[in-house]
C-alpha cells in the first residue's frame, strides 16, 4: 500500500475495523474508504457489485462479520453462518471482479479443532471436529480462508488471511448477552462494585484458557501482513500467552477495585477447553504484540468509565 492507495476498510465501526482505520490514519494513508451498514448492505450482493463497480478500490480489508461470544453463537447459529457467508462471499468476488491489488479476510481461532494440540499451529486447519458453539461461525469462517486460496489458485488475486486469537479493545460489545468474555466481566465487576453486590457470576467452570489480543494490535499485524506477507497460507495473530478465565476473572477484579467473591455458574458453557496460538510463523516474518494484558485491561477499563451504558 502507498499513501494514497485507496483502501476500503469492510466493517470499520466494528473493534477490528475502528482499529484498522486508527492504524491507517496514524501511519499517514490519505484515501480510507469506509461504508456503515446503513450506507451498504453487505449482504445484498447488487450493493456491494454496485459499490466495487463504482468506488476504485485498490485494498481491503474485511473486518466486517457477524461476531458474538459464546451465547450469542449458541443462540443464534443461522444468523451468523447466513450473514457471514454472504458478507464475505460477496466482497471476496466482488473485489475479484473489480481488480483490487489485495485483500485481507479476517478469520478467528475457532476454526482449529476442539481438541487441537496446543500452541495451535496453521496447519491444524479441518484436523478435527470443530466446538459445536461456534461452528456455524466456524464453518463460515473456514469458507472464507478456502474462497481466499481459490481465487487465488484460479484467479491469480492474491488474497490472504489472518487468525486473530481472542480480541478485546476501544469500542467492544458490552452487552451482557451478546460480548465476549473480557468485556462482560470488565462489566459485571463495575456493576457490582457500584450496586455493593457480595458475589459476580462468571459463566462455565473458569478452567477454560484463552490468549487476549488487544485490537489495536491486531491492526498493527494486519497492516503489516498486507505490505509484507503474500502467502497462500494462514497465518495466526495472537500474543502466545494464555490464562484461564479464573485467572482473567482475578485480575479484571482487581483492576476494577472490586472486593466481593467469585462465584461460577457451571450449567453455562465452557466452549473449547483452550485456545492458543502458535505465533511462529507471523513472529518469523518480523511481527509481534506489544500490549500487555494488564495494561489492555486498564485502558479498556478506562475507556469503559467514559461510556454512557445507558445505549449499551
Ligand atoms: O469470550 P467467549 O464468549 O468466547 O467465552 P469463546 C470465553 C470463555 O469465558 C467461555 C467464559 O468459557 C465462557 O463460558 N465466560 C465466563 C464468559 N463468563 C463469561 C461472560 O460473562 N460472558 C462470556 N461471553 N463468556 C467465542 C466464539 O468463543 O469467541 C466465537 O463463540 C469466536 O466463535 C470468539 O471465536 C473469539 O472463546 O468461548
Amino acid at each position: 500500500m502507498d499513501f494514497h492507495s485507496n483502501i476500503y476498510v469492510a466493517g470499520h465501526n466494528g473493534l477490528v475495523g475502528s482499529a484498522i482505520v486508527r492504524a491507517l490514519e496514524g501511519a499517514g494513508y490519505q484515501h480510507i474508504i469506509t461504508r456503515t451498514s446503513r450506507e451498504l448492505d453487505l449482504r445484498n450482493k447488487e450493493a456491494v457489485d454496485r459499490f466495487f463497480e463504482t468506488e476504485p478500490v485498490d485494498y481491503v480489508f474485511l473486518a466486517a462479520a457477524k461476531v458474538g461470544g459464546i451465547l450469542a453463537n449458541n443462540e443464534y447459529p443461522a444468523d451468523f453462518i447466513r450473514d457471514n457467508l454472504l458478507i464475505q462471499t460477496n466482497v471476496i468476488d466482488a473485489a475479484y471482479r473489480a481488480n483490487v491489488s489485495k485483500l485481507l479476510f479476517l478469520g478467528s481461532t475457532c476454526i482449529y479443532p476442539k481438541f487441537a494440540p496446543q500452541p495451535l499451529k496453521e496447519e491444524y486447519l479441518l484436523t478435527g471436529e470443530l466446538e459445536p458453539t461456534n461452528e456455524p461461525y466456524a464453518i463460515a469462517k473456514i469458507a472464507g480462508i478456502k474462497m481466499c486460496q481459490s481465487y487465488n489458485r484460479q484467479y491469480g488475486t492474491r488474497f490472504i488471511s489472518v487468525m486473530p486469537t481472542n480480541l478485546y479493545g476501544p469500542g467492544d460489545n458490552f452487552d451482557l448477552q451478546t460480548s465476549h468474555v473480557l468485556p462482560a466481566l470488565i462489566r459485571k465487576f463495575h456493576e457490582a462494585k457500584l450496586n455493593q453486590a457480595p458475589t459476580v457470576e462468571v459463566w462455565g467452570s473458569g478452567t477454560p484458557r484463552r490468549e487476549f489480543l488487544h485490537s489495536d494490535d491486531l491492526a498493527e499485524a494486519c497492516l503489516f501482513l498486507m505490505n509484507h506477507y503474500e502467502g497462500n497460507e494462514i497465518v495466526n495473530i495472537g500474543v502466545g500467552i494464555d490464562i484461564s478465565i479464573r485467572e482473567l476473572a482475578e485480575r479484571v477484579k482487581e483492576v476494577v477495585g472490586y472486593e466481593g467473591e467469585i462465584t461460577f455458574n457451571t450449567s453455562a458453557p465452557d466452549g473449547t477447553p483452550r485456545k492458543l496460538v502458535d505465533v511462529s510463523r507471523i513472529a518469523g516474518l518480523g511481527w509481534s504484540a506489544r500490549i500487555s494484558l494488564d495494561e489492555g485491561l486498564q485502558s479498556v477499563y478506562q475507556d469503559f468509565q467514559g461510556l454512557d451504558l445507558v445505549e449499551q
